[in-house]
């Protein structure tokens, strides 16, 4: 049975309460809210996924009936399931077994495990044990390698954040075509402006993003392929990952201008 299919002792969910918290900075915090009448603590563990103002809230409470010892079981199962709708990573389990997922994006071989990444299996950002350990990056990897003549712009799209970010993002150094690449979001962004009224930041991503290595953009980059990019789609954190469907097609349509500028620039360069 798994950890989530057994009942604990209050010193293991303790620790659970704490590992959850500690695992998922961004989506879970631990709130300390008083103490029981024999003096121990009794905390909140507050999920959100966004940073919206405002936004409605739901609380449950587990464990208020001491015998009924399946209501605080139900409460971690909720915290384990509600995070598995937000997953990040793939699904490959890790040596120990305990801990499941690898960012994909942390994972190519280009300064692997140094910056902005975790060799710890249960974070959000666990690189993995070895760069390309995982098949979905060794197979995109492969696939480049092998066609890294022909294929002269890289661009991988995540969200959220509104945002073009080129190499490097493992180290403040300037791209060697820095300045193309600048011009081309920049470009990008002024006609996203310009036709849709939507804001697009953009720079190379160590200094606008985070230092962050193991990523796919840099390592296209270092692999030749000299017009790489990372695209942070919409919004700006109103609903964050869960865009609504009426926003896909605003969404798409200012990506594919994105796409339209940047590869008719990169033909003119090439
Ligand atoms: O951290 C990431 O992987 C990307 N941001 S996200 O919020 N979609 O997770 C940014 C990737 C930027 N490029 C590199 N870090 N190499
Ligand atoms: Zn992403």
């Amino acid at each position: 049975s798994t950890f989530y299919e057994r009942y604990h002792t209050l010193e293991e969910i303790y620790d659970w309460i704490n590992r959850t918290a500690q695992d998922n900075p961004r989506t879970v915090k631990a709130i300390l809210i008083g103490s029981s009448y024999e003096k121990r603590p009794l905390y909140v563990l507050k999920l959100s996924f966004n940073d919206r103002p405002n936004r409605k809230a739901m609380w449950i409470d587990c464990g208020i009936h001491a015998r009924e010892w399946i209501s605080p079981a139900f409460c971690l199962w909720f915290v384990h399931h509600i995070k598995r709708r937000w997953w990040r990573k793939n699904r490959s389990i890790s040596k120990s077994g305990f801990c499941v997922g690898v960012d994909l994006n942390r994972n190519f071989d280009v300064d692997w495990g140094i910056k902005g990444s975790s060799q710890n299996p249960c974070e959000e950002i666990n690189c993995g044990p070895f760069p390309e350990s995982e098949p979905e990056a060794q197979a995109v990897a492969n696939f480049l390698r092998r066609h890294k003549d022909t294929v002269q712009l890289y661009i991988t799209i995540h969200s959220y954040s509104q945002m073009f970010i080129f190499p490097y993002s493992y180290t403040f150094d300037q791209a060697e075509n820095h300045n193309d690449l600048l011009e081309m979001v920049q470009e990008a962004a002024q006609r996203i402006k310009r036709y849709y009224r939507n804001t697009y930041t953009y720079g190379p991503g160590a200094a606008t993003l985070y230092p962050c290595s193991g990523g796919s953009d840099d390592w296209a980059y270092k692999l030749g392929i000299k017009y790489s990019f990372t695209f942070e789609l919409q919004d700006r954190g109103e609903y964050g990952f869960l865009l609504p469907p009426s926003h896909i097609s605003g969404a798409c349509n200012e990506a594919l201008l994105a796409v339209k500028t940047i590869a008719v620039k990169v033909l003119e360069k090439t």
